[in-house]
């Protein structure tokens, strides 16, 4: 069984998810979300719970000085706008939203903008290359007492062990979805939804580096050893996987799972989750092969004309109360401790978005690869159009 090699405190993570799924033991009943009503004991929980969320933090204040704006560049499907609107309310700083459906895109715009952007979304590997190259800004800690609400297991991520750079925003896993009432099949894996007579019944993940892992996980590859020769090895697989795909949609795949398009997916957690919300005739699968889980942050660019503004952000969105919120729309792993204890305890129990311990031993982060990354993307664009 392969053990997570490249965060720290994942078996602190594994033993969270136990706590959280394994005992089946339901969160005593969970506030709602958006209330405001003081609990009557007054541990740190309940009272970051009850603080309104439209009050700056003792000790901080909203304004920064610099002019009211901030340009979020994110992952489409991440951020509600219920979220952007609260901050906004809160602080007076309009939040201009552009979106990315991958670290790639985001990197490429990234390099091209010039400083237009003042906070982004990366993924634990493209945090690790812009680290080593430069690229972001150091965060300043007195801005972000909110760290605090973290669950251990993401205080010190390998990637940026002290939060020099970066504040988690979510994790999340990638998974297989099943439509149970068209595909009857015990499907277990990668292998299992590849095939033949599931032609055309595919929606998987525009994303080079992920579909790519899937083919290294199914030979018994490390998905880190992006070497030459095992790019040559995996590229038959991969081959005679994607003539079999209808649909790649890394913004919403499971839109075309709830039309009935297609009858499986391989997609992120969070899309799972929600699909598993929505119907139960869909099941979530973690891949027998392995599976990837991921770590999204925020980050400020070096150069960024709002920094102040965005670590205002980054210290709003760790409040337990729009943690929560966030996770209500987009149900991913989340990392803070004290929103999950808002957390409904159906939401608690959704396989998607909580792996178990067993679970969390077959999981593997993504490594910076440098220049395979290019011949990756080469890879699959040719690939895709055989
Ligand atoms: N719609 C939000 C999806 C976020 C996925 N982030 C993980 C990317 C890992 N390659």
């Amino acid at each position: 069984m392969k053990t997570p090699r490249h965060l720290l405190a994942l078996g602190a993570l594994a033993v969270t998810a136990l706590t959280l799924t394994g005992c089946n033991k339901p969160a005593a009943t969970p506030p709602p979300a958006e209330s405001t009503k003081p609990a009557a004991t007054a541990s740190p929980a309940a009272a970051a719970a009850a603080q309104p969320a439209e009050e700056p933090e003792a000790g901080q204040k909203f304004d920064t000085g610099e002019p009211k704006e901030l340009n979020l560049f994110c992952w489409s499907e991440y951020v509600p706008q219920t979220v952007i609107d609260r901050f906004t309310k809160a602080t007076g700083i309009k939040v201009n939203v552009e979106n990315y459906a991958s670290n790639e895109e985001m990197r490429t715009k990234l390099l091209a903008g010039g400083g237009q952007y003042d906070l982004i979304q990366p993924s634990e590997y493209i945090i690790e290359a812009f680290i080593k190259e430069g690229l972001l800004e150091k965060l300043d800690k007195s801005m972000l007492p909110n760290l605090k609400n973290l669950a251990p297991e993401f205080q010190h991520l390998s990637f940026d062990p002290d939060h020099d750079y970066t504040v988690p925003w979510m994790a999340g896993t990638v998974g297989i979805v099943v439509n149970t009432e068209l595909v009857p099949d015990d499907i277990k894996g990668y292998k299992d939804v590849f095939q033949e007579k599931f032609k055309n019944k595919i929606v998987v993940l525009d994303d080079a580096r992920e579909i790519v892992s899937w083919g290294l996980d199914t030979m018994g590859i490390p998905v880190n050893e992006m070497s030459d020769e095992n790019l040559a090895k995996v590229k038959p697989v991969v081959a005679q996987w994607l003539p079999l795909v209808k649909v790649y949609d890394s913004d919403s795949p499971k839109t075309a799972l709830l039309n009935g398009d297609v009858a499986l997916g391989i997609v992120w957690s969070g899309e799972g989750a929600l699909l598993l919300r929505q119907d139960k005739k869909f099941k979530w699968v973690l891949p027998a092969e392995g599976a990837h889980l991921f770590v999204d942050s925020l980050a400020i660019p070096k150069n960024a004309k709002h920094p102040k503004n965005a670590e205002l952000f980054m210290n709003f969105i760790l409040r337990p109360k729009i943690s929560a919120l966030i996770s209500a729309d987009f149900p991913y792993l989340n990392p803070n401790a004290e929103a999950r204890k808002l957390l409904s305890a159906e939401d608690l129990a959704n396989p998607a978005s909580f792996p178990t311990a067993e679970e969390m031993k077959k999981l593997e982060t993504f490594k910076d690869i440098g220049q395979q990354a290019a011949k990756i993307d080469d890879l699959i664009t040719t690939l895709k159009v055989q």
